[in-house]
């Protein structure tokens, strides 16, 4: 990895921009907050400004106020003299919106930390990406590893711990390796209550996305002899629910961990003539391709997309492309 060239490139900065995707999750919060942490420590004047709010959940990581959400009048300024940029978990630089612009227009120097795979011709000044890694965590554990002399606070292994836990499903999912388990050792020497995380990461659901998760479950379908469970939602659902479009998150997942189900897909009219595809897979079929072929991209075992048109037009489109997948593959 490109350790020694980041070392540089922070040494040589002095005001540096942490970031991560719109719809943040517990990765590019939890890698942000633990790169805050350090760099502070190591004198530099740093801030996390994010495009989206802090969801509610990851409250915990925000007891020193470090989140911001980027307004313009407000961060510009600070912005205009900004010496690098830190993009974590991004998948594609469009994820941190109205940011990218700014960090164009400043011609701040990018660094691009993720385990999501970018093409050749990326945007970046330096691109850091191991697809292998489970966690965009995992990589910042790395660094900090050859980065520091002393030890990993408190504050830093929190982020560490939740980038972990929640890109794994809470060391459930087939990307679960040793690295994992060891970063978890590393946190509990630390301090970190990693049962309170859990508890405040997922034992927090909205009542709204519950009765969701009631209609969702009541209309599931079954296909390719059952290892294909696929079920869709709208916005007269989510009012019907009184629920939010964040609380369909995990929902995939959630229909994947039916037994013989191996592939679960999600599709959710998220706007006119507009649908979020998510496909997941228990690891027997790759599903990447399917959301390749849709405009899409993720991991082989977790991918999306986001497809224009209604869902009555794409529910068959999804069901026909992905069971033809599984058709292929099973071959
Ligand atoms: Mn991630």
């Amino acid at each position: 990895m490109e350790w020694q060239q980041i070392n540089e490139m922070i040494i040589a900065s002095e005001r540096i921009l942490l970031t991560t995707h719109e719809n943040p999750d517990g990765d590019g919060l939890g890698s942000a907050s633990t790169m805050y942490y350090h760099l502070q420590e190591e004198g530099k004047e740093c801030r996390i400004i994010n495009c989206s709010d802090l969801p509610v959940e990851y409250d915990f990581l925000n007891q020193n106020k470090i989140f911001e959400l980027y307004d313009v009048k407000e961060h510009d300024k600070w912005l205009e003299k900004c010496d690098l940029a830190i993009i974590f978990d991004v998948g594609d630089f469009k994820r941190v919106r109205g940011i990218k612009d700014t960090i164009n227009r400043n011609e701040i120097i990018t660094i691009n930390i993720d385990h999501h795979p970018h093409s050749e011709d990326h945007p970046f000044t330096l691109n850091v990406v191991d697809t292998n890694a489970a966690a965009t965590g995992a990589i910042i554990f790395d660094y900090l590893k050859m980065a520091r002399k002393k030890p990993m606070t408190k504050n830093m292994c929190e982020g560490l711990y939740t980038a972990i836990m929640t890109d794994t499903g809470s060391f459930r999912y087939s990307n679960t390796d040793a690295k994992c388990h060891e970063i978890a050792i590393e946190c509990l020497k630390a301090g970190v209550e990693t049962s309170r995380i859990y508890q405040r990461v997922y034992e927090t659901k909205p009542q709204g996305g519950v009765r969701l998760l009631a209609r969702v479950i009541d209309n599931i379908t079954f296909d390719s002899g059952g290892e294909l469970a696929w079920f869709s939602i709208d916005q007269k659902m989510l009012d019907a629910a009184n629920a939010s479009s964040k609380d369909v998150d995990g929902f995939t997942d959630f229909v994947r961990s039916i037994k013989g189900v191996e592939v679960a897909v999600m599709v959710f009219e998220n706007g006119t003539n507009s649908c979020r595809i998510n496909f997941r897979s228990k690891g027997k079929y790759a599903i990447n391709d399917v959301a390749k072929y849709f405009g899409g991209g993720g991991h082989r075992f977790a991918a999306g997309a986001i497809v224009k048109g209604n869902k009555e037009t794409i529910i068959p489109l999804v069901v026909t492309e992905t069971k033809a997948s599984l058709k292929e593959q099973s071959k």
